[in-house]
């Protein structure tokens, strides 16, 4: 059984595969910086008119915020423009990592891209707004480390710290897929994150 710092045993459906990208982060960043030119990075605003402090871009189905709420789009609704396509690097690798994690069959059909720069950082909250929740989320931690907090299916559940860095994926899925997540602000460097879901 994997185990946090601390001990504490991760939940059912959470999974922490350390080291599972390293060997291609490179291409991995190379992505992130494909996908940047076409679609910049940018802070996205919350319903409720709070800039978020991750910026962000997408390839395939892209996860957008805005006035008009959370949801997922095939074109970015500031420019219009389609979304680049997923590459198939990180099609492969969200498949081979819900696979090694228990969830065989898992294909993703988009990615959101975050950096976080030093300061910022993702409040406690649920991934919803996917169509099959029977579809893992898979969560690639690139460049800066960074605490990811995992809780449980109540906000007010107790959150284990989880130390992510350079390489590391980590999946959650069956009874963990509505599990409340986070990130504790970023302390130095930049740290970008890849998360590969079935948007549909
Ligand atoms: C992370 N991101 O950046 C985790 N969820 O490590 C998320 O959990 C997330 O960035 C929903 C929407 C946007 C996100
Ligand atoms: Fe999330």
């Amino acid at each position: 059984m994997q185990a946090d710092l601390f001990g504490v045993a991760y939940p059912p459906g959470l999974a922490a595969l350390r080291g599972f990208a390293l060997a291609e982060a490179e291409a991995l960043l190379a992505v992130i910086g494909q996908v940047s030119a076409v679609a910049p990075f940018r802070n996205m605003v919350t319903p409720g008119g709070h800039a978020m402090s991750a910026a962000m871009t997408n390839a395939g189905l892209g996860w957008v915020t805005d006035r008009k709420g959370y949801r997922y789009t095939a074109e970015d609704p500031e420019s219009g423009a389609r979304w680049p396509d997923l590459p198939e690097v990180l099609v492969g690798l969200g498949a081979r990592a819900g696979a090694a994690a228990g969830f065989a069959g898992f294909t993703p059909d988009g990615c959101l891209i975050n950096r976080y720069d030093v300061g910022a950082k993702m409040g406690l909250h649920q991934d919803i707004n996917e169509g099959d929740m029977s579809a893992p989320i898979v969560s690639v931690s690139l460049g800066a480390p960074a605490v990811f907090l995992f809780g449980g299916l109540k906000r007010s559940d107790p959150v284990m710290k989880i130390v992510v860095e350079h390489g590391d994926v980590v999946v959650w899925g069956g009874p963990a897929r509505l599990a409340y997540h986070g990130v504790m602000p970023v302390k130095a460097g930049v740290r970008y994150n890849l998360t590969l879901r079935k948007a549909l």
